[in-house]
């Protein structure tokens, strides 16, 4: 378990519709993570085909495509201890309805087809998906030394 581990967390397009956005990533700030990637993009048909290559075969797969591409999704990397299994626990259960209170889903929604956020599910698939969704130079590390400087 790295300090730096990265995981990829993103907003979907229900999650920045409701105005989300600031209340998801306060959750990660406050935990103690760190924000070292951010954009939002209206993703192709073709990139959420290959993010979610491992459920093609799924019933579910034509809707989740077109659900993820019905507005801007807000993609992000967050960086710190045990970011990848934390920020899962962070998300809650996929099906909202058992998510635990006090988890994003848990508290925001109630719907698996509109279940507001994406997080990575091992490190091999957020190494993949930090790679298929930003550039190296669009990822940026910083220490907290700085923060003397600017308060
Ligand atoms: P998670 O997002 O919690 O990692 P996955 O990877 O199994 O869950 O599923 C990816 C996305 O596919 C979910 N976030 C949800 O939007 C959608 N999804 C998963 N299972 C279903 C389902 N049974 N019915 C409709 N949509 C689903």
């Amino acid at each position: 378990m790295a300090n730096n581990e990265r995981t990829f967390i993103a907003v979907k397009p229900d999650g920045v519709q409701r105005g989300l956005v600031g209340k998801i990533i306060q959750r990660f700030e406050d935990r103690g993570y760190k924000l070292v990637a951010l954009k939002q993009v209206t993703p192709s048909k073709d990139h959420l085909e290959v993010h979610y290559q491992d459920l093609k075969g799924k019933p579910f797969f034509p809707s989740l495509i077109s659900y993820m591409q019905s507005g801007p999704v807000v993609a992000m990397v967050w960086q710190g201890l045990d970011a990848v299994k934390q920020g899962r626990v962070m998300l809650g259960a996929t099906n909202p309805l058992q998510s635990a209170p006090g988890t994003i889903r848990g508290d925001f929604c109630v719907q698996t087809g509109r279940n507001i956020c994406h997080g990575s599910d091992s490190v091999d698939s957020a190494n993949r998906e930090i790679a298929h969704w930003f550039k190296t130079e669009e990822i940026n590390d910083y220490t907290s030394d700085q923060i003397n400087k600017w308060v």
